[in-house]
């Protein structure tokens, strides 16, 4: 009997420390040696002339989350993980979002239902909390917490999900005390309510609006407040998809001053612009809301103001906000209320697939990051914040042998075509790249080769995890 069930052979291995040639070797779903050589296998892959990564974490994706009367989100747990593992993903964390006025527990396990034997790759939730009663805050989130949900996001922002200032106080508190994670999506509710119906009463309700309802300031203003409540009260936090130089800034702020604030950016706010918002001349107005999400992208010189947190440490996690709409659909982006304001177009693109490939190519192909840090924004730093360490996000012998191989050099032109999402449109059309995800291990198993999704649904597990040291106050 062979000594390994297979072995990636050749290829030129990377971690968030070190780049080296060497062979892998597989057994039962874990790496179970790395060495010069390693030729007792059943199965081999040759890797020669490939990088040989941890395969990505996407730690923020929206899948099949509840939305608003008539809207429906693209993608099943099926079709999204089927992309993420295309994209060079081994693992995707999505949310469980409570509704107001229900038990965030019945919420998470109606999620868990969805989730359960459709999963390519595996998954973990985190939670949204809407509603932070007495019952949830006292007794529902500690216990959740204990069941492996050791993060959740709250919202700053929107009609069925902002929380006020004194609720973030008492929600962050219970986070202190029972050693959570706080994701929080920093955008202040009353300005943008305040910029909205300013532009719709002047008639200014096209998809390109949404970017001028919430200016960089709406972005900074919140999260600056986030950052004071936390500091309050003593608690870590990670603000999420960060926009431009307003919110980095505040970060970097906290972060100098010693508090433990982390950061999160997203591929749309190094490669889209708020002008994509503005239909091309001649072209249909509503054709913006391919590119609505939110915060919303910027300019070019936000772009830079992000390269300069991700190169110098600001943010720690670069994940793709996957939450996807389809475009020619009355459920999605082209809805009838949308087509009367910008308000309610469904906030979000999808970029799960993506994600890696632009970071990629405009990080490492490009030459403004190191291989190394591409290995820790794209998987090692999400599996360390969200208490999946050690187990995953590195190539180390007991490590799940979830391994992506990438041909560093292969240029590709993103398009819908070759996706495997369930949107119809990627914002990233006719992008090119150089560097490209040829092949995707997850636990051992080959579920990804040349574009096509090998892994059968229901292989993926839902994975608890542990508390996290980057949440200890
Ligand atoms: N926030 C997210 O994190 N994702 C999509 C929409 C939003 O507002
Ligand atoms: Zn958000
Ligand atoms: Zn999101």
């Amino acid at each position: 009997m062979a000594a390994y069930d297979l072995a990636i052979r050749n290829g030129t291995v990377a971690t968030a420390s070190d780049v080296f040639k060497a062979d892998i070797g597989i057994r039962d779903g874990k790496i179970a040696a790395i060495a010069d050589v390693i030729s007792d296998a059943a199965e081999e892959i040759d890797a020669t002339g490939l990088l040989v990564l941890p395969g990505g974490i996407d730690s923020h994706v929206h899948i099949a989350q509840k939305q608003g009367e008539g809207i429906v989100m693209a993608d099943d747990f099926a079709s999204a993980t089927a992309s993420a593992a295309a994209g060079g993903n081994t693992m995707v964390m999505p949310f469980a979002l409570q509704e107001r006025g229900t038990s965030l527990r019945a919420c998470v396990e109606e999620y868990r239902k969805l989730a359960e034997g459709n999963c390519v790759i595996d998954t973990a939730f985190h939670l949204i909390i809407s509603d932070p009663t007495p019952e949830v805050l006292g007794q529902e989130l500690p216990a959740l917490l204990k069941d492996g949900y050791t993060s959740f996001k709250v919202f700053m922002t929107y009609d069925d999900l902002v929380l006020n200032d004194r609720q973030l106080l008492d929600v962050f508190d219970v986070a202190r005390r029972e050693g959570a994670l706080v994701m929080v999506h920093a955008e202040g509710y009353d300005a943008i309510r305040y910029m909205t119906e300013k532009l719709e009463r002047a008639g200014d309700t096209a998809p390109y609006y949404h970017a001028a309802s919430r200016p960089e300031l709406v972005e900074r203003e919140a999260a600056h407040r986030a950052i004071s409540h936390a500091e309050l009260v003593d608690v870590p936090l990670m603000i999420v998809h960060v926009s431009g130089r307003e919110a980095m800034e505040q970060i970097r702020w906290a972060q100098q001053r010693g508090l433990k604030v982390y950061g999160e950016t997203c591929p749309q706010y190094i490669s889209l612009t708020a002008e994509d918002l503005q239909a091309a001349q001649g072209g249909d107005a509503m054709s913006g809301a391919k590119y609505v999400c939110s915060p919303p992208p910027r300019d070019h010189e936000s772009w830079d103001a992000i390269w300069e947190g991700i190169r110098t440490g600001v943010f720690q996690t670069f994940s793709s906000d996957h939450c996807p709409f389809r475009y020619d659909s009355t459920e999605g982006k082209l809805n009838p209320k949308g087509r009367t304001s910008f308000r309610w177009v469904p906030n979000g693109i999808p970029g799960v697939e993506t994600r890696l490939p632009i970071l990629f190519s405009e990080g490492v192909s490009k030459g403004r990051i190191s291989l190394q840090r591409f290995v820790e924004l794209s998987a090692t730093n999400h599996a360390r914040i969200y208490g999946l360490y050690p187990g995953k996000g590195a190539i180390a012998v007991g490590f799940d042998a979830d391994i992506a191989l990438w041909d560093p050099v292969r240029k590709e032109t993103i398009r819908q075509e070759i996706l495997h999402h369930g949107a119809d449109y990627t914002p990233w059309e006719g992008f090119e790249v150089t560097g490209w995800p040829v092949m995707t291990i997850a636990r051992g198993d080959v579920v990804a080769r040349d574009g096509t999704v090998t892994g059968q649904p229901g292989r993926g597990q839902i994975l608890e995890r542990g508390l996290s040291e980057f949440a200890r106050p």
